[in-house]
């Protein structure tokens, strides 16, 4: 969960807002190298994250603490599964550059980039979502994984790369 706040707070204020929503769908836009109409609606997508997240609550400033806080609460949520595959899908469709239905290693790469991470930890992230190893990502398996980045109490469980490597 650290790991899920550092890698989202963009703009290194300690706080989640708007505006790490709001910077990483320019940033993740320009490394895409989209045309503006492209551009905007992935900026819309990566807001839309953001706003589910938090309920349409968009003006919530969320601490480390407090983010954490409300995270636990939700995991032990039993419809957890549900809200969170909500983002999850809204994701997959934003990383799934060419709209084929399924993410390839590349336009993980591409999402890394716009986190500020370098594409070369994308593999061992893909691979830790592939669970069947067939080469492509698929969206049971994008939400499979990331539900259990969230869940998942065991050190060992692959999903612990969802995000790339843990801070
Ligand atoms: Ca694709
Ligand atoms: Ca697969």
């Amino acid at each position: 969960m650290k790991t899920y706040f550092y890698r989202h707070d963009l703009d290194k204020d300690g706080t989640l807002t708007k505006n790490d929503y709001v910077e990483f769908g320019q940033r993740y836009a320009d490394i895409r190298k989209l045309d503006e109409e492209n551009g905007n609606a992935l900026k819309k997508q990566i807001l839309e994250v953001w706003s589910v997240f938090t309920g349409g609550n968009v003006d919530v400033i969320l601490s480390e603490d407090g983010f954490i806080r409300s995270l636990k609460d939700q995991i032990v949520d039993p419809s957890f599964s549900k809200t969170i595959s909500e983002p999850l899908k809204i994701i997959f469709k934003a990383v799934d550059a060419d709209a084929d239905g399924s993410i390839d290693v590349d336009e993980l790469g591409l999402f890394f980039e716009g986190f500020g991470l370098d594409k070369s930890l994308a593999p061992v992230t893909f691979e830790a979502i592939d669970s069947d190893g067939d080469g492509v990502i698929s969206l049971d398996e994008f939400i499979a994984t990331g539900l259990a980045f969230f869940t998942s109490e065991d050190e060992e469980n692959p999903s612990k790369f969802f995000l790339g490597p843990l801070i």
